[in-house]
């Protein structure tokens, strides 16, 4: 299968591939990618100074996340990884939300009940992460299933790394579409491991897009660290779906830069020779090359733009840790219409306790 890729490591480009972008999505697309780079940057600190008590980072994978999410609207629901911080604030989650989360403080839309990283933002369709592996795909085929049923125009994204693709789960859930040619686009950010297993280690498949043709549907292989590309294939397949043509499989090959997670060392089980040629890839300056070479950035617009972010990080940080602490009662709420009487003896009994 042939790769697509717009732009080189090197900032030049095929013109004849460019998608239809405004100067400034370009330039909105960019910011992202910063900012998400510094957020991983800035949390992972956070984590090694107790503030906040596990994060898991997308450092590397920025282009795929924020190429995909671009190419989706604020109706279309999406079922992201706990990898995919970089799609959330795409889809409107203010990076406060995302801090919140981490910090599990009384702002934070699920009130602090989930593990660090397991996004889940009601007022942008960013569904509740469920921990399992692979769990969320027949859910988002669930959601892409009761849309085609209502006539509702929307499209769903479900994202997932490589070791997902040996879950039953994904095999469920792609067959399901492919039968039903639900409005799906499921994403594989295919960066090379999942914990220390790699990639050679889930499939003997030459790759991974290629399993979308046993279900039926097409699979696309896109260069992941390239923005442009994760950009043009979404939108395909978003164009797709929405016309009542199915779902497709992306694949976007890119790599975890870091470790899967504030809990993990990855030196035991990679080289640095493989992270050091990985980084000549990186999908930031790669992206940053191309919008020099284009005239569309300048040195300087960089800079300030770099400080912009880190101002609103920073602001943000500060505007969190603020926030208190969800109240212990506020456990009762939230899950249940009606409280069921059992429920309501233990918050009464909790009541009585702390008075
Ligand atoms: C069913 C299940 N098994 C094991 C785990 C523990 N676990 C959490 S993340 C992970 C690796 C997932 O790798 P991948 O799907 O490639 O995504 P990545 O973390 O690389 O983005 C594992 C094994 C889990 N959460 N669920």
């Amino acid at each position: 299968m042939e790769i697509l890729q717009v732009i080189r490591p090197d900032g030049e480009y095929d013109s004849k591939l460019e998608p239809n972008l405004r100067v400034e999505d370009l330039r909105r697309m960019y910011r992202f990618m910063l900012l998400v780079r510094r957020f991983d940057e800035r949390m992972m600190l956070l984590q090694r100074q107790g503030r906040i008590g596990f994060f898991i980072d997308s450092t590397g994978q920025e282009a795929a996340q924020i190429g995909t999410a671009s190419a989706f609207t604020s109706n279309d629901w999406v079922y992201v990884s706990y990898r995919d911080a970089g799609v959330c604030l795409v889809k409107g989650v203010p990076l406060k939300g995302l801090v919140d989360q981490l910090m599990a403080n009384a702002d934070d839309p699920n009130k602090g009940r989930q593990m660090g990283t397991h996004w889940g933002y009601r007022d942008q369709n960013v569904v509740s992460i469920s921990s399992p592996v692979a769990s969320r795909l027949p859910q988002a085929v669930g959601t892409a299933y009761a849309a085609k049923f209502k006539k509702d125009n929307v499209v769903t994204l479900t994202s997932f790394g490589d070791g997902a693709t040996s879950q039953g789960e994904f095999h469920a859930a792609m067959n399901f579409a492919g039968v039903y040619k639900l409005p799906v686009v499921f994403l594989c950010e295919n960066n090379q491991y999942a914990i220390s297993t790699p990639v050679r280690r889930q499939t003997a498949s030459a790759n991974i897009a290629m399993k979308a043709e046993a279900y039926g549907f097409e699979g696309v292989l896109v260069d992941g660290n390239d923005v442009l590309a994760c950009y043009k294939a979404a939108k395909a397949a978003i164009d797709k779906a929405r016309s009542g043509g199915g779902p497709t499989l992306v694949e976007a090959v890119t790599y975890r830069m870091s470790g899967h997670s504030s809990s993990d060392d990855p030196n035991k089980y990679r080289s640095p020779e493989e992270v050091e040629l990985w980084k000549t890839r990186d999908p930031i300056t790669r992206f940053r090359a191309y919008l020099i070479k284009k005239g569309l950035l300048t040195e300087q617009e960089d800079t300030s733009l770099r400080q912009d972010v880190e101002d609103e990080l920073v602001s943000t940080i500060k505007a969190s840790e603020k926030v208190p602490k969800p109240t212990p009662n506020s456990m009762f709420t939230g899950v249940y219409a009606e409280m069921p009487w059992h429920i309501k003896e233990e918050a009464d009994e909790l009541m009585r306790e702390k008075s």
